[in-house]
């Protein structure tokens, strides 16, 4: 983490954005996770006292959304739009509240990305070359992007014309997909040379490298793009043969060439031109977009790990090329999995938004499904069961349960809140939990912000549990009060600091106390300060999902997929082009890479996991055993005793170098003889070539591998 940057809130005003959604299909949890996660983590900023403004739009242009456009034989321009327009209206049904929800063909953006790339342009950035360009002769046209596929010249995976999105997710360059086909006819594509533009990326190394160095976020936004800049950059083509699209600044229409830029370069512009909107609206005492993108102010964007590319270094050298502000942090989330398995448009194995809520689900429970059950960075898989499990446990069990009752009890025998002090022990545990949410925002960890308020949460029904107020009402009433006192702060407190995640519930306990305006508007700070002396009648906020219901959910799931299934053998192999990020979890999922075992399907709980019992040892001796080509016969200490073990690895390793390496043996394996020799352990190695396992620190021998 960098220690260049001031804690927030800071003095300037910031920006946090989410990667534009393609305008051109329906929005799926895949999507939904990062709307909503850069939601929540701008509500979280501002119940730091952060000045921020959340700002998105539509990305209408290039070939994901021409492609689409052109099987349903409509327009680009009018189809990209109905899509835009019901995102704008899907996106407040889950409380993700964009302060600007732009589009990139609006004229905001139109003008701020062809004054960018002029700027570019005269700074000396951008060049012409001459390159070779996929032509479909059939059809007559050049084949930008998404209308090539091949191989991918890095991995040998099935790619498309600019991404490897099945296999090792690199950005592609025009003509660098190897045995290039159609994707209009399905012929092969020749290569045809022809003029583009390109940005001096190159350039922008050792900008890059430090860059990097003070970058905030996930790890990943960091590590990958270091990689990058290490195997040195490639200049970036920014013109594609298309008429869709934002035309090349000054392009010479005479010639009658169909250049406009790649959509990569406007799709990021929309950042400012959104905040610049905004500003507009609002005037800029309220929001200055200048002060963000030009000045001191802070940049943060929310994106997939699939675009990280693009982010953290394309965009960056655009921005320092063209005069702007860099950003302060990236964080790159990981992708949904369904079941354990990708999601996958093609094959319907995805929870659509519109289906989440057509079933009656509140958007808060998905929410705090997909901010905490895994960390930013990691893949999360959504499941029914698993949902309802979080919802009655944490939401239902803990939370909801902890309201209700202290509220329903501060009713009944108050009237509202009880008149007495919070106690030291209460006051200094809410201030415990609103500094573990400080940090947590600080670290870009939307889990640890929600994990700060269950806990209190937990900490409030244990608190009731150990006093007992309904014994104290008549024996002991002060006391009584107090403890009451207590859980109304308590119960507070968690509303205010859940209400980046959870945001109508909050605002519905908020009411309930008999507070007043919205609980979005209020600092973390409030969560120390009195509620109101009376409220009414508390109800209770989340409901149980019940196992009928999960079990409907899961079969009618099963069957869509099914189906689907059944729809793709009937048609011949679908040509539908993927367009959202989401796919790519499939491709790390199911494709088998350069002759990789396939992952598994199934997973396994973690007591399953719990039932391994593997060790760190130490190898004493090795021989190989008379008479089996492959057998070696090992001493392996684990600290408890020392066991033999037969393993298949005479052939693949020097056996008088093992004596004294440390290994990671399974310790509850079945025991075995092989060849007369018992084998009572296993020793954990990788692959054809048996590279064992080793610990890389100080673990000791014996020690449980967890
Ligand atoms: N429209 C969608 C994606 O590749 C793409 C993001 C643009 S962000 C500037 O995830
Ligand atoms: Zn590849």
């Amino acid at each position: 983490m960098s220690t260049r940057n001031d804690d927030f809130p800071t003095d300037s005003p910031a920006v946090v954005t989410c990667g534009l959604p393609y305008a051109n299909g329906d929005l799926h949890i895949g999507h939904l996770r990062g709307y909503i996660g850069a939601d929540a983590f701008n509500r979280a900023l501002q119940t730091l006292g952060q000045q921020t403004a959340y700002v998105c739009g539509s990305d209408m242009h290039g070939t994901p959304v021409a492609v689409n456009a052109e099987q349903e034989g409509v327009d680009p321009e009018d189809f990209a739009l109905e899509w835009h327009e019901q995102y704008e209206e899907t996106f407040p049904k889950f409380n993700v509240e964009f302060d600007n929800y732009g589009h990139t063909h609006d004229e905001t953006n139109t003008e701020l990305t062809q004054e960018i790339v002029r700027t570019l342009d005269e700074e000396g950035y951008i060049y012409e070359k001459e390159i070779q360009v996929a032509y479909d002769p059939d059809a007559d046209q050049y084949l930008p992007d998404r209308y090539v596929e091949g191989t991918c010249p890095y991995c040998g995976e099935k790619a498309r014309g600019d991404e490897c999105d099945e296999g090792c997710q690199r950005h592609l360059e025009p003509g660098e997909v190897e045995d290039p086909t159609s994707t209009i006819t399905g012929n092969p594509a020749e290569y045809r040379e022809r003029p583009h533009k390109f940005f001096e990326v190159s350039e922008f190394s050792e900008f890059l490298t430090e860059f990097l160095d003070e970058l905030e976020g996930t790890s990943n936004a960091r590590n990958q793009p270091r990689q990058w800049i290490e195997d040195g950059l490639q200049d970036w083509c920014i013109t594609r043969d298309m008429d869709w699209g934002i035309d090349y600044p000054n392009r010479d229409d005479a010639e009658g060439d169909d250049l406009v830029l790649y959509v990569w370069v406007d799709a990021p512009i929309e950042y400012i031109a959104s905040s610049k909107q905004y500003s507009e609206r609002v005037g800029t005492d309220t929001f200055d977009w200048e002060q963000v993108w030009k000045g001191d102010g802070e940049i943060m964007h929310v994106i997939g790990r699939d675009i990280i590319q693009h982010h953290a270094i394309f965009w960056p050298a655009m921005l320092e090329g063209a005069g702007y502000n860099k950003p302060r942090g990236i964080a790159a989330t990981g992708f949904i999995t369904i079941n354990g398995k990708g999601l996958s448009t093609s094959r319907n194995r995805a929870i659509w938004a519109k289906e989440y809520l057509e079933e009656g689900f509140h958007p808060d429970l998905l929410r705090y499904y997909l901010t905490t059950t895994g960390g930013l960075q990691q893949d999360v898989d959504f499941s029914w069961d698993a949902f309802q499990e979080k919802v009655n446990g944490e939401l239902v069990g803990t939370v909801g349960n902890f309201w209700y009752r202290s509220l329903l009890f501060a009713y009944r025998n108050y009237e509202g809140t009880p008149d007495a002090e919070v106690s030291t022990e209460v006051h200094e545990r809410i201030q415990d939990a609103i500094a573990a949410t400080r940090s947590s925002v600080n670290d870009y960890d939307l889990r640890g912000v929600g994990r700060a308020a269950t806990e209190l949460a937990q900490f409030g029904n244990e608190y009731i549990q150990r006093h007992e107020p309904w014994k104290l009402t008549d024996e002991s009433p002060d006391e009584a009060a107090q403890v009451i006192r207590d859980c109304v702060q308590i119960a507070k407190a968690v509303g205010v600091l859940l209400e980046p995640i959870t945001p109508d519930k909050s605002q519905a306990l908020w009411e309930q106390l008999g507070e007043e305006g919205d609980v979005s508007e209020t600092h973390l700070e409030n969560a120390l300060e009195a509620p109101p002396r009376t409220f009414d009648e508390p109800g209770e906020l989340f409901e149980k999902i019940e196992d009928d219901r999960v079990e409907e959910l899961n079969v009618k799931l099963a069957d869509r997929i099914a189906a689907a299934a059944t729809d793709d053998d009937e048609s011949e192999e679908s040509t539908e082009t993927e367009s959202d990020d989401t796919d790519a979890a499939e491709a790390d999922n199911m494709s088998d890479i350069d002759g990789l075992e396939p992952l598994a399907d199934d997973r396994i709980s973690f007591d399953d996991f719990q039932e391994l019992d593997i060790r760190v040892g130490r190898i004493e001796s090795a021989e190989g055993i008379d008479g089996a080509d492959d057998l070696a016969k090992l001493e392996v200490d684990i600290g408890f005793e020392t066991r033999q073990i037969v393993a298949g690895i005479k052939q693949l390793h020097d056996l008088e170098e093992l004596p004294g390496e440390k290994c990671v043996m399974l310790a509850n394996m079945e025991k075995a003889e092989l060849f007369g020799v018992e084998s009572n352990g296993m020793i954990l190695a990788a692959g054809e070539e048996a590279d064992l396992l080793t610990t890389h620190g100080d673990a000791e021998i014996g020690e449980k591998i967890r």
